[in-house]
């Protein structure tokens, strides 16, 4: 299978490397069936990536493999890392899924959140850690159906804030929703952050969160997945938003173009034809470049890189969506 034709008059805002995939499930130190949809960060000079690692029952756990380059070199725990606990954690029943990575600087310490596969349907949990070895369960704090989770590293007037993406059945799409939090347990003041459009649109209907949001000079950096239903199956491809440093509810600009989707063979054919899923990125902030970590076909990961300042200066020329309902209503 070959890759797709690459258009040539779009921005490469992200350029895939090219010793993509950077892991498979060859690599594991242990009997799996693929690895994909990792979350990222980075720890003094080595750069951590919490892999979800799928076994042959098609349950997933989370390992760790670290890395000095982000790139190569992945040493990668012997046993599984984070393990789905459904004796203590009945919401774990069917595995745990696609970490998305936080230091939360108040706590100093790690909060993940994760999505906990229920037999009622996927639900938000959270974990902390501060050395991706022990970790403390603060168990699930949305109910079913709901995932593509992420805590902001800091506090917005006195209460932590998460996105995430509850959908309801009969609903008319699966929206980005953003909660508040005084303890990272009790979560309240729920409102649409971003909704799915609707029709022909690269993102009708079904969106999510896909890393965690990146704190910039110009707002918090987000990007997230659009699901298009298709004859041939679903395409799941990225866009970009940027939401206000001070009151995260404001959305600044939303991309009307998707700026990453399926192209390469590893990210058109695998388990899930045409997904690329992103759920990790790392700034370094000495030289601007952002690494996105990022499943293929949900069968493998894979590594691409894009400057900051170029996507911050693309998103200068995407249009400014109406204003948002503010935390307290509902939209
Ligand atoms: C989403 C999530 C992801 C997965 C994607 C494509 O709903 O479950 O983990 O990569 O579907 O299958």
């Amino acid at each position: 299978m070959t890759s797709l034709v690459k258009p040539q008059h779009y921005p490469e805002l992200f350029r895939r490397y090219e010793g993509n995939p950077i892991l498979t499930a060859n690599d594991w130190p242990y009997p799996v069936h693929t690895v994909f949809n990792a979350g990222a960060c980075q720890i003094g000079s080595t750069t951590l990536l919490l892999v979800r690692v799928e076994d042959r029952r098609g349950h997933s756990h989370l390992s760790v493999a670290r890395s000095a380059d982000g790139i190569s070199n992945w040493r990668i725990d012997a046993q599984p890392t984070f393990p789905p606990d459904p004796v203590n954690y009945a919401e774990e029943a069917w595995g745990v899924e696609d970490a998305r990575v936080t230091w939360v600087a108040d706590r100093q310490e790690w909060i993940i959140a994760y999505t906990a596969f229920s037999s009622i349907g996927p639900l938000v949990s959270l974990a902390s850690t501060v050395d991706f070895q022990s970790f403390i369960r603060l168990g699930p704090v949305m109910p079913p159906e709901d995932k593509d989770a992420a805590i902001f590293p800091r506090q917005f007037g006195g209460r932590y804030a998460m996105i995430h993406r509850p959908v309801s059945a009969g609903s008319s799409g699966a929206h980005i929703w953003l909660s508040f939090s005084p303890d990272l347990r009790h979560w309240g003041d729920h409102h649409v952050l971003l909704h799915a459009r609707r029709g022909a649109w690269w993102d009708a209907n079904k969106i999510g969160l896909s890393p965690t949001p990146l704190e910039t000079p110009e707002g918090w950096l987000l990007l997230y997945h659009g699901v298009r239903h298709t004859p041939g199956g679903c395409l799941y491809r990225l866009g970009l938003a940027l939401l206000d440093l001070e009151q995260p509810w404001r959305v600044l600009r939303r991309s009307d173009d998707w700026i990453f989707a399926p192209e390469m063979p590893y990210e058109r054919q695998g388990d899930v034809n045409g997904v690329v899923f992103p759920c990790g990125w790392i700034l370094d902030e000495a030289t601007g470049m952002i690494r996105m970590y990022y499943g293929g076909a949900d069968s493998c990961l894979a590594l691409a890189t894009g400057r900051l300042s170029d996507v911050l200066d693309y998103l200068r020329t995407c249009p400014a969506p109406p204003p948002q309902a503010r935390p307290g209503m509902t939209a």
